[in-house]
Formats: C-alpha cells, sequence, structure tokens
C-alpha cells in the first residue's frame, strides 16, 4: 500500500518526503488513508488520499466537479471558515485514475470525529453543522449538480430493487431472511410515505447533503464546536427532510449501526432533541411547515429505506457495502429494523419535540 500512496502523492505533486500512512477505517464506501510528509523547514503536513469506490460512484468526475462547485459555494458564503479543500495535478485534474481506481487528496483538518457520540453538546453542535450546511446550500443553484446516485433516497425504488433481489435471489440467502422480509414489507407504504409526497412535488427540492452521518462532521478537540461537513460525494437535489432522517438514524441510535445486541438499539429522545434544535435552529425560518411536518416521520422513512438497502445488498452477495466480516450486512439490516420499531412507538414524542423546537426558533 505504502508504494501505491507514494505514487498518487507524486502524481499530486505533494511537496516534502513521504514520511507515514495509516488507514482510517471510516465509511462503507471508500477506502481513506491519512499520509504524512517531512517537509523541508522540518514541519510534517498531513493529507487524506482518498480511492474512491467506482463501482458506487459510475461517473466520478461528475462527482468532482459537484465537490468542486460546493467547496467553492462555501468558502463564498463565509470565508474564514474551514472548507475542504483538493489537491490537483500538473494538467489540473482534482483526482488521478490510476489503472484500477480513481483517487483523490485532499487536506487533512486536524479534528475528532466520531462514530457514536452520547455527547449532548457534541449531538447539537453536529445538528447545527447539517442544518448550517442546508442553509449554505438554499443559495446554490441546484441546477449546476450532477445527479452522481440517481433516486439515491427514493424509498420506493430502493423497495424495488429488493423485491427484484428476492426474486432472483442470486446467492441463496432468501431464506435466512424471512422475518426481516416480512417486516420490511408490512413497513413499505409507511416508509414510502415521505417519497409519495415528493412523487407528487409536496415538498420543495433542495440541495441537500444525502449521507448525514455523525462521522461526517469534523469537531474542534477542545471546545466540541463543529468544524465542517465533510464527505460531499452525494451532494445532490434531495428533501430537507432526508437530511434530517438520516442523521437522526445514525447519531441518536444509543448503538453502533451494526450492533449485534439489538436490546442496545433505540432512539435516544434526549439526544433527538439536541439534535432536532440545533438543525432548526439555523433553518426553523426557512424550512416550510409541510417540510417540517414531515420531518418525524422522514427518520422513520430513512432508516427503514437504509435497513432495505443493506438487506438488498445481503441478498445480492455484498457487492456495494463494504463487509468487514461474512453476514456483516444482514446484522446492519437488523439494527435498523429495531431502530425503526423503536422510532415507530416513539413517532408522537419525537413530532412533537420537532414541533416545540421549531416553535422555538421561528421569528
Ligand atoms: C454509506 O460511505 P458512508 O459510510 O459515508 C452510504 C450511505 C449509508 C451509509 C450507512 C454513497 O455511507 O448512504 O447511509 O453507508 N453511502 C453511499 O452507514 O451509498
Ligand atoms: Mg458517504
Amino acid at each position: 500500500m505504502q508504494e501505491k500512496l507514494m505514487e498518487i502523492g507524486t502524481a499530486f505533486r505533494l511537496p516534502g518526503t513521504f514520511s507515514a500512512w495509516e488507514e482510517l477505517k471510516v465509511g462503507n464506501i471508500n477506502k481513506t488513508y491519512k499520509v504524512t510528509y517531512a517537509r523541508e523547514n522540518g514541519l510534517e503536513k498531513a493529507y487524506i488520499f482518498q480511492r474512491v469506490n467506482t463501482f458506487v460512484f459510475k461517473n466520478p468526475e461528475q462527482v468532482m466537479e459537484n465537490i468542486e462547485r460546493v467547496t467553492q459555494h462555501l468558502r463564498e458564503w463565509r470565508p474564514g471558515r474551514v472548507t475542504l479543500h483538493y489537491h490537483h495535478t500538473r494538467d489540473g485534474k482534482n483526482f488521478v485514475w490510476d489503472g484500477d481506481h480513481i483517487w483523490r487528496v485532499f487536506n487533512f483538518i486536524p479534528s475528532a470525529a466520531f462514530t457514536e457520540s452520547r455527547d449532548e453538546t457534541l449531538v447539537r453542535n453536529a445538528g447545527y453543522a447539517f442544518g448550517e450546511f442546508q442553509d449554505a446550500l438554499s443559495s446554490f443553484d441546484a441546477a449546476l449538480l450532477h445527479e452522481t446516485i440517481p433516486d439515491f433516497h427514493h424509498t420506493l425504488k430502493r423497495y424495488q430493487a429488493l423485491e427484484k433481489a428476492v426474486a432472483e435471489n442470486p446467492v441463496g440467502r432468501v431464506q435466512e431472511v424471512e422475518d426481516e422480509l416480512k417486516w420490511l414489507m408490512q413497513a413499505k407504504d409507511e416508509a414510502c410515505l415521505l417519497c409519495d409526497l415528493m412523487e407528487k412535488g409536496d415538498l420543495p427540492l433542495r440541495v441537500t447533503h444525502n449521507d448525514t452521518k455523525v462521522n461526517n462532521v469534523l469537531f474542534d478537540k477542545k471546545d466540541k464546536r463543529a468544524l465542517v461537513v465533510i464527505d460531499l460525494d452525494t451532494v445532490m437535489p434531495g428533501l430537507a427532510a432526508n437530511d434530517f432522517g438520516d442523521a437522526v438514524r445514525s447519531i441518536v441510535n444509543t448503538a453502533a449501526e451494526d450492533e449485534t445486541d439489538l436490546e442496545k438499539v433505540s432512539c435516544d429522545l434526549h439526544l433527538f432533541r439536541c439534535f432536532a434544535e440545533g438543525f432548526l435552529e439555523p433553518t426553523a425560518n426557512s424550512f416550510t411547515q409541510k417540510e417540517m411536518d414531515t420531518f418525524g416521520i422522514s427518520c422513520f422513512a430513512l432508516t427503514v429505506e437504509l435497513a432495505v438497502r443493506f438487506l438488498t445488498d445481503y441478498l445480492q452477495g455484498d457487492p456495494y457495502f463494504y463487509c468487514a466480516y461474512p453476514g456483516h450486512n444482514l446484522v446492519r439490516t437488523r439494527c435498523q429494523i429495531a431502530l425503526a420499531r423503536d422510532m415507530q412507538c416513539k413517532m408522537d414524542e419525537m413530532n412533537r419535540i420537532i414541533a416545540e423546537c421549531a416553535a422555538a426558533y421561528h421569528k
């Protein structure tokens, strides 16, 4: 791996001598490495090298074009703020193709990141960061964006892909997952409510992040302030509710996304309130009432949708999500189902909390 990383560093003309590297085990799609160079002045400088998964991102040029435009917009929106800065090769490209894979390099931002957190300040700050991201992109022209993964949060189409995988049963795993399928099929109408409203044109299309996991926010190590929202691969037109729901799914789960002890999985309502406060503080005045009315159900929808996606991948032999062990996608499916079931029981309270937070920040 070191040789490969050195070759990539050379393509990007990084100054200094390659001195260290480590893999950062974050994310289920791309491979990420922290690479350090020693400069002539004696100081060390670190970069993030990422190998883009081209099975998932079929058109990486378009992904990079989107990122270029969005980061430029963010820099103009709040000059002086930390943003992702991608490096360019000699011929002005922001990625290289090494014959097998696409690689990109961006600045390493000294910070802390979390895959789980019970810290209410962090959760509130994560909410604020994703809310502010929405706010920043409300002045960005959506027509400038490529749809890098079409129908990414189209829950109904995700169900259709699952139904196809069940019918084809390519690796013979359907018999094992009857209980999960049964639960997901009875939840279908409720989970697709949000997507039905989108299809009817009842909700505005905005420019959204679409992958609002807690580890996609970097925090200041000392004061827990959110520094920057990262992982801009899926910034596309979408519903504000997608970002809200996906974030809640990831941030207020009391267990990891692949917890095997389902007793530990639940939606923590106190953290939910913290997140909703953070998210709505910068946005409550720009979202429509109709949009905010969908925020509760969006948490259920996005959780079920991800269960559907994990299960589809499992039935297809795991081609999409990185699996650390056999059956990982099934474990993830069960965990998301457990979380969605808990949200169902708490939906009235979740809606009440959203309404209170929206009222508190509405001027
Ligand atoms: C993937 O790569 P990562 O971890 O940011 C996936 C998300 C899922 C998430 C679940 C492009 O995100 O949609 O919610 O896994 N990204 C893509 O952990 O499919
Ligand atoms: Mg991602």
